[in-house]
């Protein structure tokens, strides 16, 4: 599925919109004054064959040393329904702990992870929205999208907000992360090694 990591890196005119403006004053409520911007995200999953999301925590793809206090806004840039892969929310505590997670379907070439226990989708809240609506979720809060059965695109843009991170004292560990050697892995590798920078 297409995505980019990062999409303001190449197109400086998504910081500072009014969107981000918004999306901010909601993480500074939230998170408290000390938000901040920890990076964006584009999706497009294709019409017709844009595959499901699998269910995972955001937190699963980050440090497993680090603690993290984050909120993504999620923003899908046209309307979204069942149909089309709107978001759905696993009811939860939000302070519940990182589940084990895979590979999509076991390939460590993916680069998407999956929760590894079957999550009980008849409890999951679908959440169809118009345009200009957006759904609010911590790394902690589990999460997966349909896929798009429409006739158009889905396009979502994700603003990820954060407060200053600190190093966790206990050994957790996410081996689904080491376990991963992915076409984008090698390529940023071969870039830092071409630039001479660290990967
Ligand atoms: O847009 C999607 O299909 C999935 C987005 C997602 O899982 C996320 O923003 O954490």
């Amino acid at each position: 599925m297409p995505q980019i990591l990062n999409p303001r890196k190449y197109a400086s005119e998504l910081a500072g919109t009014l969107c981000e403006v918004n999306a901010r004053a909601i993480a500074e409520q939230i998170l408290g004054a000390g938000a901040r911007f920890s990076g964006d995200h584009a999706i497009f999953k294709p019409a017709g064959v844009g595959a499901p999301t699998s269910s995972h925590q955001d937190e699963a793809y980050w440090d497993a040393g680090t603690n993290y206090r984050s909120l993504s806004v999620w923003m899908p840039l046209q309307e979204v329904t069942l149909e089309n892969g709107c978001m759905t929310f696993i009811p939860g505590r939000s302070d519940q702990e990182i589940q084990p997670h895979q590979s999509i379907g076991g390939d460590s070439r993916i680069h998407g992870l999956e929760m590894l226990n079957p999550v009980d989708e008849a409890k999951a809240v679908a959440c169809p929205l118009p345009p200009g609506g957006a759904t609010f979720h911590d790394s902690h809060t589990a999460h997966f999208t349909g896929g798009n059965k429409s006739a158009v695109p889905r396009r979502a843009y994700i603003l990820i907000f954060g407060t200053e991170t600190t190093c966790r004292t206990d050994s957790r560990t996410f081996p689904w992360n080491n376990a991963r050697s992915t076409a984008r892995d090698a390529r940023a590798a071969e870039t830092a090694r071409t630039l001479n920078v660290p990967a």
